[in-house]
C-alpha cells in the first residue's frame, strides 16, 4: 500500500468492462436519470479491502451530442463511473457482431446457425476491425484516468484486444483479464480467423483469470498449439516473459440474500408463495432467456419426468422465469417462441382447470421476490449447455438455510466443479437423465438433503465475489512483483 504523509492511501483499481454497472435514462438536453444495477460483480468490488474502485465501460445508450456526453460524464462521475462513448454503427459491429454472434456462441460450443454461417464469415473482417478499434476506444479511456500503481482489471470477452493496446500506452502498467465464460478446448479456439491475434493480445496481461482450472487449461495449450509457446505450470512463456494463468472461481454476496430473508416484506412473500403453492412440490428455472441455459431442454426433460410419473402430476410446479436478452436478434425471437410453444404444449397436455404445471415468465424479477422464490423452492434445476460458472445455483443455495431443497445443475456449468458433490449432476442433454433426476430430488430423503445442502452452503458461504475480487486484486500485485523480480536478476 502507498504512503502519503503518513496515511496509507488505498490501491486505486480500474475496472474495464464492456458495460457500466448502471441504466441511464435521458432526461433532458443535459439531464441523466441513473440507476446503479446491483450485480454480483459491483457488490465483490464494494466488498474489496484497501481498495479504491472505479468502472470504466460502456454506458449501454447512443450519446451523439456533446452536451449529453458531458452531461452523462458528470452524473456518472458520482457513481464512480466513467464512459466510454460507442456509436451506433461500431456498437453493432463490435458488440452484436464480433462479441455476440462470433465469440459468445463459439466459447460455449454453440455452432452459428446453418443461415447465418456464410454472412458471418464474409462479415467477419469488418467486425473484427470494429472489434479492435472498440477495444482502443476503452484502452484511450483507461490510459487518460490511468495514474502510477493504479490496477487495471479488464473483463470478458468483449475486451481480449484490451491488454495489448493498455501495454502499448505503458508497459508498466498492471494489466488483469478475466473471462466470465468458458474458454473452450483449443480445437474450438483454432477455427477462429483471429485466433493468434486475439491470444496474443490477452497474453500481454501481467494475470489472465479463469473460472475454473479446465478453462485455464483450454486456454494454455491453446497458446501452445497455436502460438508455440511454451506453457509451464505457472501460466504461458514468450521469450522469457510469463504471462501468469490460473483459475479464480467467483462468488456471490451471499450475506446480501441471508439480510434480504430476513426482511419482513420478504417474510411476507415467503407466506404467500408457500400459501399459493401448498400441496405442490415447487421447481425453479432462474434463466437468461439465452441458447446456453438449455431452456427447452430442461423443459422438455420436465414434461418426460410428467409423463413418466402420473402420480406426480397435480403435486408438482415448474416455475421458470426467464428474462429476455438480446431481443432484436433472430435467433433469440426463436428461441422464446419455442420455449412458449413447448410451455403451451405442455400445459395443455398435463394442465386442469385450476391449474397448469408451468408457469413461465417472460421478465426479470426484482431482488427481493427473487430470493423469496429461492427460499419457497423444493428443487431448483440449472441445466446450462454451456455455462462459464452459473450464479443462480450459488443464489439457490444461499437462500436454503430452511428448506434444504436439491439442486439438479449440470456438469457443463463451471459451478458443476465447486458444488458438484451436493448438486445432482446431469447431462442436460439428455432428458431422459434429467427426468430421472428429478425423480429422485422429489423423493431424497431429508437426511440425503440436508447433508447434500451442508456441503454447498458451505461452499457458497465461504467462497465469496469479495474474496474472488480480493484474491484476485493481490494475486495480480503479486505477479507484477515477481516478474520485476526476475528481471533484476
Ligand atoms: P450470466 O450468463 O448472466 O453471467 P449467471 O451467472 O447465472 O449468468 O448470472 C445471472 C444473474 O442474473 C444472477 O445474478 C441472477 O440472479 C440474475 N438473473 C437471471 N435471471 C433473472 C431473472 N429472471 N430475474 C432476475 N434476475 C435474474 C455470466 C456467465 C456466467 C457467470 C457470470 C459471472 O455466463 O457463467 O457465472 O457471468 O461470471
Amino acid at each position: 500500500t502507498r504512503r502519503s504523509r503518513g496515511r496509507p492511501m488505498k490501491q486505486r483499481l480500474l475496472v474495464v468492462a464492456n458495460r457500466l454497472p448502471v441504466s441511464a435514462v435521458r432526461k433532458g438536453e443535459d439531464s441523466w436519470s441513473l440507476e446503479i444495477s446491483a450485480g454480483g460483480l459491483v457488490s465483490a468490488l464494494l466488498g474489496v479491502k484497501d481498495v479504491d474502485a472505479k468502472w470504466i465501460g460502456w454506458a449501454g445508450v447512443n450519446v451523439p451530442d456533446e452536451v449529453g456526453q458531458r452531461a452523462l460524464t458528470r452524473a456518472l462521475a458520482e457513481k464512480r463511473c466513467i464512459p466510454v462513448f460507442l456509436d451506433e454503427d461500431i456498437v453493432h459491429q463490435y458488440y452484436n457482431g464480433y462479441c455476440n454472434n462470433m465469440l459468445w456462441p463459439l466459447f460455449h460450443y454453440l455452432g452459428l446457425p446453418q443461415e447465418d454461417r456464410l454472412a458471418t464469415t464474409r462479415s467477419f473482417q469488418s467486425q473484427f476491425d470494429a472489434y479492435k478499434r472498440a477495444n482502443q476506444m476503452f484502452a484511450d479511456v483507461v490510459n487518460a484516468h490511468y495514474q502510477e500503481g493504479d490496477v487495471v482489471w479488464c473483463h470478458d470477452y468483449h475486451l481480449m484486444f484490451l491488454p495489448k493496446c493498455l501495454k502499448e500506452y505503458n508497459s508498466k502498467m498492471k494489466v488483469g483479464w478475466f473471462l466470465h465464460t468458458p474458454f473452450p478446448s483449443s480445437e474450438i479456439h483454432r477455427t477462429l480467423p483471429s485466433r493468434s491475434e486475439l491470444l496474443r493480445s490477452v497474453l500481454a496481461a501481467d494475470l489472465v483469470g479463469f473460472h475454473t482450472y479446465d478453462y485455464a487449461r483450454h486456454f494454455v495449450s491453446a497458446c501452445t498449439r497455436i502460438l508455440g509457446l511454451e506453457g509451464t505450470p505457472e501460466g504461458v512463456e514468450d521469450q522469457g516473459r510469463l504471462t501468469r494463468v490460473a483459475a479464480f472461481p467467483i462468488g456471490i454476496d451471499s450475506d446480501r440474500f441471508k439480510r434480504a430473508l430476513e426482511l419482513p416484506a420478504v417474510k411476507e412473500h415467503i407466506n404467500e408463495l408457500t400459501q399459493r403453492f401448498r400441496g405442490r412440490k415447487v421447481m425453479l428455472g432462474v434463466d437468461r432467456l439465452d441458447m446456453i441455459k438449455g431452456i427447452p431442454q430442461k423443459i422438455l426433460a420436465f414434461e418426460k419426468f410428467l409423463e413418466e410419473n402420473s402420480a406426480w402430476r397435480d403435486k408438482v410446479v415448474l416455475l421458470q422465469i426467464a428474462v429476455p436478452t438480446r431481443t432484436d436478434v433472430p435467433e433469440y425471437q426463436k428461441l422464446t417462441s419455442q420455449v412458449h410453444e413447448i410451455v403451451g404444449r405442455i400445459n395443455g397436455r398435463f394442465g386442469t382447470l385450476t391449474a397448469v404445471p408451468i408457469h413461465h415468465l417472460d421478465r426479470s424479477l426484482d431482488f427481493h421476490a427473487l430470493c423469496a422464490l429461492y427460499a419457497v423452492t423444493d428443487v431448483a434445476l440449472v441445466t446450462s449447455l454451456r455455462d462459464g460458472m452459473n450464479l443462480v445455483s450459488y443464489e439457490f443455495v444461499a437462500c436454503q438455510g430452511q428448506k434444504k431443497g436439491v439442486l439438479i445443475l449440470s456438469e457443463f456449468a463451471g459451478a458443476a466443479q465447486s458444488l458438484g458433490a451436493g448438486a445432482l449432476l446431469v447431462n442436460p442433454w439428455n432428458i431422459t437423465e434429467v427426468a430421472a433426476s428429478i425423480e429422485y430430488a422429489l423423493n431424497m430423503s431429508p437426511d440425503e438433503r440436508e447433508k447434500r445442502h451442508r456441503h454447498n452452503y458451505a461452499h457458497v458461504t465461504t467462497h465469496t465475489a469479495q474474496d474472488w475480487a480480493e484474491t484476485f486484486v493481490s494475486e495480480l500485485n503479486d505477479t507484477v512483483v515477481e516478474a520485476q523480480l526476475r528481471t533484476r536478476q
